[in-house]
This record gives C-alpha cells, structure tokens and sequence, in this order.
C-alpha cells in the first residue's frame, strides 16, 4: 500500500524481530520511564504515556510542545535510538541523515490519540517512520485539512509505516486500541516508536 507518501510494510518485523526490539525498548525505558503527557495551556492528561530515545524527544506539557533534550520528569538525557531502529530507518526511510528523535508512546486498553498534524519539526522534507508492536490499533488517516475525508486502517505488531512527501503533512490518529489481540506484551496494549529527523541536515 502506497499512495501519496504514505506506504504500509505490512508484517515488516516477524515475532523474533518484535521480542528482541520489545528488548531494547524495555530497557530503555528503565533509563527513560514514560511519563503522562498534558495538553497545552489545559494540562489535561493525555491517554497515551510518553517516552523518547535519541538526541531529542518530543514532549508535551501546560507550556507547549516542544522537542528537548533531556527528560521532562527526570531530568536525564534521553537514551540513544536502538541500532535496530537505526537499521530500519536506513533501510527505509530514504533520507541520507539518521533520525534524531524515537518517540515511543504507550497506549492501554482505553488511550487514543486524536486527529492531528506533526508539524513541531523543522525539518518538514524528511519522513516519519513508525514501528507498531502489541496489540492492534485502529489508525485513521485524512489530507492536510482537518475536515477532509479519512481512511481507516488496522494496525498490528510488527507492520512498519512510512509517511513520507505529501502524506507527511496530513491530518492522523488512532481511535482505538483492541486489547488482547497481540501475546507480546504481557501488560497487553501497544507501544509505538516513531523516528523523526527534526532539525535540517
Ligand atoms: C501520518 N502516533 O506520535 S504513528 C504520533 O500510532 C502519532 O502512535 C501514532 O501520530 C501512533 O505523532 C501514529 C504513524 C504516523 C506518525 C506520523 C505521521 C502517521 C503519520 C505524520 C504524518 C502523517
Ligand atoms: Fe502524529
């Protein structure tokens, strides 16, 4: 599937690629715990918990969003991108400068993330790539005008998407998660890694 920049590679990492990226993506996180993001200006809680690796991450609290360098409740750098996740950017990403930014999102039984643009980069010509593992989400996808039509499609563990070119600026969100579809967490729920260039190169 691939229309406008947005390409789904479907199956793209097996069980074994799953567990041993779950791996790195667990241990990092000792280093880097998610966190409860809050809306700006609000504060309102967001559903979906938050952590980043690489030399940047993005968050979100009252003041804004932003991407920093360090994280927001401890205080620490955030820890490097995985090499695996590296190799996949490389191998798919089609953009000669490495990913400075992994934001990892973690979503329960219950979170959803509303429809919305990432346009917090500077860097708007490089793709987004986006690594799903656990249960399956349904993700929504609409053009870059928050009121043109969308598309919905189900995600599972292990599927890679590409939002690259046009597709890049379009309005996206997940409306819902379906619990106990996937065995690789055990906690249940889904985890989402995005890879993100945010300044130029
Ligand atoms: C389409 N995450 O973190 S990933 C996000 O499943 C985000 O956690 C969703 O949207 C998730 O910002 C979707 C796929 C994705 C990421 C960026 C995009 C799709 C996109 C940017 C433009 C268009
Ligand atoms: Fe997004």
């Amino acid at each position: 599937m691939n229309y406008n920049g947005y390409c789904l590679h479907s199956g793209f990492l097996g069980r074994e690629g799953q567990e041993k990226l779950l791996l790195r993506i667990r241990d990092l996180l000792q280093d880097a715990p998610l966190y409860t993001p809050q809306m700006p200006r609000t504060g309102k809680p967001m559903s979906v918990r938050m952590s980043n690796c690489g030399t940047l991450g993005w968050v979100s609290d009252k003041q804004g969003y932003r991407y920093q360098e360090y994280h927001p409740e401890n205080r620490i750098p955030w820890p490097a991108i995985p090499q695996i996740l590296l190799d996949i950017w490389a191998g798919l990403a089609g953009y000669s400068a490495p990913p400075e930014a992994c934001l990892i999102n973690y979503y329960d039984a219950k979170a959803r993330l509303g429809l919305h643009v990432d346009k917090d980069e500077i860097d708007m010509k490089a793709p987004i790539v986006s690594i799903s593992l656990g249960d399956t989400a349904l993700f929504r996808m609409g053009g870059t005008g928050r009121r043109d039509p969308t598309r919905s499609v189900r995600i599972i563990s292990g599927d890679v998407m590409i939002m690259a070119g046009p597709a890049r600026r379009c309005y996206h969100g997940v409306d819902r998660i379906y619990p106990g579809t996937s065995s690789l967490l055990a906690e249940g729920g889904r985890f989402n890694l995005t890879l993100r260039r945010v300044s130029t190169p």
